[in-house]
Order: structure tokens, then C-alpha cells, then sequence
């Protein structure tokens, strides 16, 4: 059983809602399956979509996808429709999935239908590509069941598009606190605290081990606010936002996208692992590819990684304070941790 410094040295993270002492929670000794990570607070929620599937020895896919649907099905929550829309008002979705085996689909540039993550797995495990964008995405949507929804933004992000519009000022951000506030179960996400105001961090990246071993993972965002028509983030690229080596492990990315792309983030945190780096060292390493690149200057950037093997070891790293993950395993149920940061 790991003592209370080696839970923190393989956790990566301090626990910041725990009921038993630290030394009962982790042993690097054992396989921890199943679990299931997922980046900030609202992976709570997530988590417990996903957890109905691991908790009945479901599959691994399943379990990143439900969870991530979750949230993309929360009107108020900062992924999926109701997220913040893009410098011209409007939504656009950005998503991929991946399962143990290199199988992956992902959409870019998709609006009006609400769960990009499942389109990205109908396309993974229905034709032979992987990637599709914008129309043509939201095209193979409508054909394969999906509903176009209403280009509405939600309550919340109307009334914070129309005080950012006064200004009209794109900077990423520094930080990120998005409260619980408001929230209740399923209810708005709340931005609230930002270092600087801006309000940018509003992705999901769940990974998971199921009870057979099979690992996968999922992200889904509405990407940066108030970014250009067309743009598109990390989150639905594979090896950026999100990888998965069925042998070695997964890794998904929150934050300024650029900058994970940069370094193909997730990916560079499996390779990183199958070199025997653990998964906090690895998420660690590359934060510190992203800071080198950008000479430390970086105050107005936040990038957080979180990464899982194969033993069910979980770890992350953020350039910025603030990153939260959550983490739900069959002995401590579910628990958030704060992340430890380059600064
Ligand atoms: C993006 N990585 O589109 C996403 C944004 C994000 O928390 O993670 N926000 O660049």
C-alpha cells in the first residue's frame, strides 16, 4: 500500500474532497480498474455517467462516451450547445473518441447537433475515415440520426456573449475557475474568477480503464470563446487533444489548444509513458515542452493535461494553478483533485 507521499508522487494531484485518509486511497503495487479521469469539476458529473457503464463491467468506450455526453446534454454547460459561441455568435463543436485498439473519429467545426462526441463515433466505426468538418460533418449527422438543434444560445452564454460584444476582445486566458455556482445537478456551469475575465476553458476529456483492462478516451468542447469563425482547437485531434495506446495508456488536454497542438500534447504524454514515465511525470514533461517552446512567457496561457496507464495510475500537470480533474474508482468513489502546476 502507497504511503500518503507516494499517492501524491503517482496521483499527481492534491485531493481536495476526500472521506478516508490518503494512504487507503492508492496502491502502485495493483491495477486499479475500473477508473475513470476526467478534466475539471464538471467531470464529476461526467464521471458518474461514465461509471454507470464501468461499475457493470461495460466497456471502456462506452463509459468516455456516455460521460462526455453528459455534459454535452447540460443546456447550460460549457460544452456542447450551450457553450460559448465563437466571435460571430455562433456555437461550433469540436470532438473526438478513441478506443484500445487505434480506432478513432472525431468532428470539427460541427453546430446544431448535440452530441459531436457520439458523431465522432459513428463515423470511427461506420466509414473509413476518421475526421470530418463543418456542413459535411453536420450532413453525415442528419443522415445517420442525429437532430439539428436550435441555433439558440443558451441563457447563460447570451448574456455573457452580449457583455463580452461591448468589448469584442479575444485574450486568451490566464485562468479558470469554473464554479459550481448556480449549477445544482445538470444545471449552468459558471465562469466566474478568472485571473484576467475571459472565459475560455469549457472542455471535457474523459479517459477510462474498464474491469478488462481496455482503455479509452473522449473530449469534447465548444472551444475557445469568442474565437474566429472556423477556427478549430485540439480537443478533436487525435495525438492533441486526446490519444489512446491500449497497451501504455491515454492522455486528453484542456486549455489553449495551439499550444498542445504545438506539441501533439497527448501523444508526447503516451509516448512518454510507454519510456516508463509515469503519468504525472509525463503530463509534467509536456507542460515543460510548452513553456520551453514559448520561452516562459506565457502568462495569459493555461494548458492542463491528464494522463492514465494501464495500471490505472492517473496523474496531470497544468501550466497555470486553478486546473481541477476528477477521479472515480470502485474503492473512494468519486473525488476532485487539484492539479499541481509549472507556475
Ligand atoms: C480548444 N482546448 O478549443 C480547447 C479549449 C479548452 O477548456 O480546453 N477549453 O482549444
Amino acid at each position: 500500500m502507497a504511503n500518503r507521499r507516494s499517492f501524491i508522487k503517482y496521483s499527481l494531484g492534491v485531493p481536495l474532497l476526500t472521506s478516508k485518509s490518503l494512504s487507503d486511497i492508492f496502491s502502485k503495487d495493483s491495477v486499479v480498474k475500473p477508473i475513470v479521469v476526467s478534466t475539471w469539476d464538471s467531470g464529476l458529473e461526467a464521471n458518474e455517467a461514465a461509471w454507470k457503464v464501468l461499475s457493470q463491467n461495460g466497456y471502456a468506450l462506452d463509459a468516455v462516451e456516455k460521460g462526455v455526453n453528459a455534459l454535452e446534454n447540460s443546456v447550460n454547460c460549457c460544452v456542447g450547445l450551450g457553450g460559448n459561441p465563437d466571435r460571430d455568435g455562433f456555437v461550433t463543436l469540436d470532438a473526438c473518441i478513441m478506443d484500445e485498439k487505434f480506432n478513432c473519429g472525431s468532428v470539427t467545426f460541427l453546430e446544431r447537433i448535440k452530441n459531436p462526441s457520439s458523431v465522432a463515433r459513428h463515423i470511427m466505426e461506420h466509414t473509413q475515415h476518421i475526421m470530418l468538418s463543418g456542413a459535411g460533418a453536420q450532413q453525415y449527422a442528419l443522415q445517420n440520426g442525429f437532430k439539428l438543434e436550435d441555433q439558440k444560445l443558451s441563457e447563460d452564454a447570451q448574456k455573457l456573449y452580449n457583455e463580452w460584444i461591448l468589448n469584442s476582445k479575444y485574450e486568451p486566458i490566464k485562468n479558470i475557475e469554473l464554479q459550481q455556482k448556480n449549477r445544482g445537478k445538470g444545471g449552468p456551469l459558471v465562469p466566474t474568477s478568472n485571473i484576467d475575465g475571459s472565459l475560455n476553458h469549457d472542455t471535457m476529456g474523459t479517459i477510462a480503464l474498464d474491469i478488462n483492462g481496455r482503455l479509452a478516451g473522449a473530449c469534447s468542447t465548444s472551444g475557445m470563446a469568442y474565437k474566429l469563425r472556423g477556427r478549430v482547437g485540439d480537443s478533436p485531434i487525435i495525438g492533441s487533444g486526446l490519444y489512446v495506446d491500449g497497451s501504455v495508456g491515454c492522455a486528453v488536454a484542456t486549455g489553449v489548444g495551439e499550444q498542445v497542438i504545438k506539441v501533439s500534447g497527448s501523444h508526447l504524454i503516451v509516448e512518454l509513458m510507454r519510456q516508463g514515465k509515469s503519468p504525472y511525470k509525463a503530463c509534467k514533461e509536456a507542460v515543460k515542452r510548452i513553456v520551453d517552446i514559448n520561452n516562459k512567457k506565457l502568462e495569459n496561457i493555461q494548458v492542463g493535461f491528464i494522463a492514465l496507464n494501464k495500471n490505472g495510475e492517473y496523474g496531470s500537470y497544468a501550466i497555470q494553478k486553478g486546473f481541477v480533474f476528477s477521479v472515480t474508482t470502485i474503492k473512494e468513489g468519486a473525488k476532485l483533485y487539484k492539479s499541481e502546476s509549472y507556475f
